[in-house]
């Protein structure tokens, strides 16, 4: 197995529910970036590509897609469709997100601010570096 699927607690009431992520608590590192992608087309993957050195944790707020994650050996595939699961995707391991409902929000956390630099983006140069 590649990366493991993370199940968060789901904190609700009849209100609602709610779900905490804390850096270096639920989430293995120290929280420095936040974004997240929505509005993706049908038969579009996005991602694609691996970092050197930034971690990512991949929560699908809503709607559903997946992820196919890589290490140069071994691919696995995850459905991510709650709110209260997280995919984390290491350095060095190659992530495609594809499949998305209309509706899926996909967000990620990252341990490092955005460098283009960071980004292996050509899946060769990736094997390279990681064999
Ligand atoms: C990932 C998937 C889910 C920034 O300026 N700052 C940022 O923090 C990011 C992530 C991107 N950008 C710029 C760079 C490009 O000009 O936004 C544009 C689109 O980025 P990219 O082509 O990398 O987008 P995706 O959707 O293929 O990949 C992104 C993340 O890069 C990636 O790490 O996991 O979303």
């Amino acid at each position: 197995m590649i990366s493991k699927i993370k199940e968060f607690k789901v904190l609700g009431d009849n209100r609602g529910q709610l779900v905490v992520l804390e850096g270096n608590k639920n989430i293995p590192f120290d929280i420095k970036r936040v974004f997240y992608i929505y509005g993706t087309q049908p038969n579009t993957p996005r991602g694609s590509h691996s970092h050197y050195k930034t971690k990512q944790f991949l929560v699908v707020v809503n709607g559903s897609c997946k992820v196919t994650l890589d290490n140069g050996e071994n691919k696995e595939t995850f459905n991510l469709n709650k709110p209260n699961i997280g995919l984390f995707q290491d350095s060095l391991i190659w992530g495609s997100m594809h499949d998305f409902s209309e509706d899926c929000v996909l967000m990620v956390l990252a341990d490092d601010f955005y460098v283009e630099d960071d980004y292996i983006r050509d899946y060769n140069n990736f094997l390279e570096v990681v064999n």
